[in-house]
């Protein structure tokens, strides 16, 4: 018991004082740090990451916890489009994993982004990612997809950047702004280890492995923030107190204009990318409000979760461009409709889509390379659940039955409490022939059974 109550104080002192006097140790209130960067060269990534059980420090407390090469923040993969990434991954962990490039639009096949190939104990795999030059620029994710083993991993801290450069290099006047990037993770710790716990109590919530960070900007100065939800379960609903925040993208996808919005919400496995326009000098607190996901789901309290300064010389505003570039609108092009239930037992431990839970030996939907379908994803559920597909975003056009505007492409949505969404996938880049999954991804709802396979032919 004693050991439950410092945690929450180590985290309160986190949460109330930017330069919070933590007596456990310096994980609170540290300046804002990014992961290390691995970046390619010459065209290609290469990189090695060896999962295996680690001893760090997170919020002032240590953990025995899953890590890559021992990192609770491990490296941001930094790419640009048309690279390959060539990984090495070595499993020293007592469970099997794999590696997922989460939100790429790259061939599900062989030993490129096939989540069907698990890494036992003790082996090795290389990996070889080829991005299309095409692929769009933005913030994606690296996490591991084993069935079962998604969500535990994930939460132990198994999870990193991967950002194709280039976003706004068509933009004379935003392409060099400074740029931060900001990985919310959630931790439960217990007896020195990641409890398998009732989301909610306990939870530390870190940005890059840290509580509470202090990041400065310059009065009037714009900075492009790369915000990425890469924990396995919990939502984030993120506000800056007396700023906005201006999107750019949404989970690595350029908006065909800026949009301007006083709350950000992050669903698991969401990316979003902004931009935050200092105020005048002072100190605001980055938070991230109540979350409820339904009578049959979570609820947790809101956090700190970082306390950002304005402090220093003003710097003259940022011009902003009148609009992006165009975002395709598939609206018209359908040539195929289906419809996609999801549901849950009554004891809320097994998941299911279309009435079945995973099976990764059955192939529940094909699909030919060209089709452009519309999909009702509809959540018979008390809780909310999440819409993810491999190999690529999609369009997002209806929330219960009210037309969603042609702005944005992504790849996670809600699906509402007993209702539905409408998106169109394009299955028209011959890069993604091969069998993928959907899923929810709220991890503990796919590794219990809401996850379904596809594929798509020539
Ligand atoms: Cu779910």
């Amino acid at each position: 018991m004693r050991s439950t109550f410092l945690l929450l104080a180590t985290v309160i002192a986190g949460c109330s004082s930017a330069r919070g006097a933590d007596r456990q140790g310096q994980a609170v209130a540290e300046t804002f740090k990014e992961p290390p960067v691995v970046a390619s060269s010459a065209g290609v990534l290469r990189i090695s990451l060896t999962p295996r059980m680690s001893t760090v420090t997170v919020a002032g407390r240590q953990a025995t916890l899953m890590a890559y090469d021992g990192l609770y923040a491990p490296p941001t993969l930094r790419v640009r489009r048309g690279d390959t990434i060539r990984l090495r991954l070595t499993n020293a962990l007592n469970e099997p994993t794999n590696f997922h490039a989460h939100g790429l639009t790259v061939s599900p096949r062989g030993n490129s982004d096939n989540i069907f190939l698990h890494v036992a104990p003790g082996q090795m795999q290389d990996y070889e990612i080829r991005l299309p030059a095409n692929h769009p620029p933005g913030l994606y994710w690296y996490h591991p997809h084993p069935h079962g083993f998604s969500d535990e991993q994930t939460r132990n801290g198994m999870s990193g950047a991967l950002i194709v450069d280039g976003l706004l290099d068509p933009f004379p006047t935003l392409r060099h702004l400074p740029e931060r990037l900001l990985l919310l993770k959630d931790l439960q710790i217990r007896d020195g280890r990641v409890a398998i716990t009732h989301i909610g109590e306990n939870t530390i919530r870190t940005i890059n492995g840290m509580v509470n960070p202090v990041i400065v900007l310059r009065p009037g100065e714009t900075q492009l923030w790369r915000i990425g939800n890469v924990g396995g379960d919990l939502y984030y609903l993120l506000t800056l107190d007396g700023h906005r925040f201006q999107v750019v993208a949404r989970d690595g996808n350029r908006r065909a204009r800026l949009t301007t919005l006083d709350t950000l919400r992050l669903s698991p496995g969401a990316r979003v990318e902004v931009l935050v326009t200092a105020g005048s000098p002072g100190v605001y607190l980055l938070r991230t409000g109540d979350i409820d996901t339904g009578p049959a789901g979570n609820k947790y309290k809101g956090a700190v979760m970082a306390t950002v300064r304005v402090e220093g010389s003003p710097v003259s505003p940022v011009v902003l461009p009148p609009a992006l570039l165009p975002v395709e609108d598939l609206r018209g092009k359908v040539t195929n409709r289906r419809t996609i239930v999801l549901s849950e037992s009554n004891d809320g431990n097994t998941f299911f889509i279309g009435g079945k839970t995973f099976d990764m030996n059955r192939t529940d939907i094909r699909v030919k390379l060209g089709a452009i379908e519309e999909w009702t994803i509809r959540n018979e559920a008390d809780e909310l659940h999440t819409f993810h597909i491999h190999q690529g975003p999609y369009q997002l056009i209806e929330i219960n039955g009210v037309a969603q505007p042609a702005d944005d492409h992504r790849d996670i949505v809600d699906v509402p409490i007993k209702g539905e969404v409408k998106v169109i996938i394009p299955f028209t880049n011959p890069l993604i022939v091969g069998r993928f999954v959907f899923h929810c991804h709220i991890l503990s709802h796919e590794d219990k059974g809401m996850m379904a396979t596809i594929e798509v032919t020539p």
